[in-house]
């Protein structure tokens, strides 16, 4: 299963968002991420309107495509249908997971959870992996449910059977110690799409998790 692939080992999961990107647009930050080796990109833009984000989408796949990257909506399934991309992430006020199965079967599905109930609910719908945080605290999402952080993490470590992604206030700072309490998958956005030089950025976060 496509999944297996791409989630069994220790790497970054990047995420966009125009707004901390420094100027640069999605697409150019796509980019960005692809040339520095990122093998998951997510595509999460609160900021646009539904057809400037299927245009973006529509980019973004045909990168990740010719490159062997998974590409992740963020929210709109329609999009991440029409696109063909590998995989839909949704929320605890999203649809539920079991709605979104049955009008995207074939496609990857990622929930984010912020405590223990919540994974083991996840697992119990059928989402193929979880999210797991906020870690840290973060500018980057406002109104977010609060989580152990860390304890959460080492839980999910220890007790989900299902691919899981750390996310929330990681920084090339603090990863070892999201690696140390369980952590595999690391998303980021504003340590990586705030990076001057993301290539550069992907290289140290990897020569720290190594
Ligand atoms: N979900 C949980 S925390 C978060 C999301 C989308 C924001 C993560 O952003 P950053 O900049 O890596 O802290
Ligand atoms: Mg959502």
């Amino acid at each position: 299963f496509l999944i297996k692939k791409f989630f069994p080992h220790t790497d970054i999961y990047g995420i966009l968002c125009e707004n901390l990107s420094l100027g640069r647009n999605n697409i150019q930050i796509a980019k960005e991420m692809i040339k520095a080796g990122i093998k998951i990109i997510q595509y999460r833009e609160k900021h646009k309107s539904k057809l400037e984000k299927y245009k973006e989408c529509k980019i973004i796949r045909t990168l990740t495509k010719n490159n062997d990257v998974f590409f992740i909506v963020n929210d709109d399934v329609d999009i991440a249908l029409s696109v063909k991309a590998d995989g839909i992430h949704i929320g605890q006020e999203d649809m539920p997971i079991k709605e979104v199965k049955k009008l995207a079967p074939n496609m990857i599905i990622g929930l984010s959870t912020h405590n223990e109930n919540q994974a083991k609910k996840a697992v119990k719908n059928g989402a193929d992996y979880i999210g797991v945080g906020p870690i840290f605290k973060t500018n980057t999402k406002k109104n977010i449910e609060k989580s152990e952080g860390l304890n959460y993490l080492k839980w999910v470590s220890e007790n989900i059977s299902i691919p899981y992604v750390a996310i929330g206030g990681i920084k090339e700072s603090n990863i070892l110690e999201v690696k140390k309490n369980g952590g595999r998958c690391f998303a980021m956005i504003s340590e990586i799409v705030s990076a001057k030089n993301i290539a550069e950025k992907v290289k140290n976060i990897r020569k720290i998790l190594s």
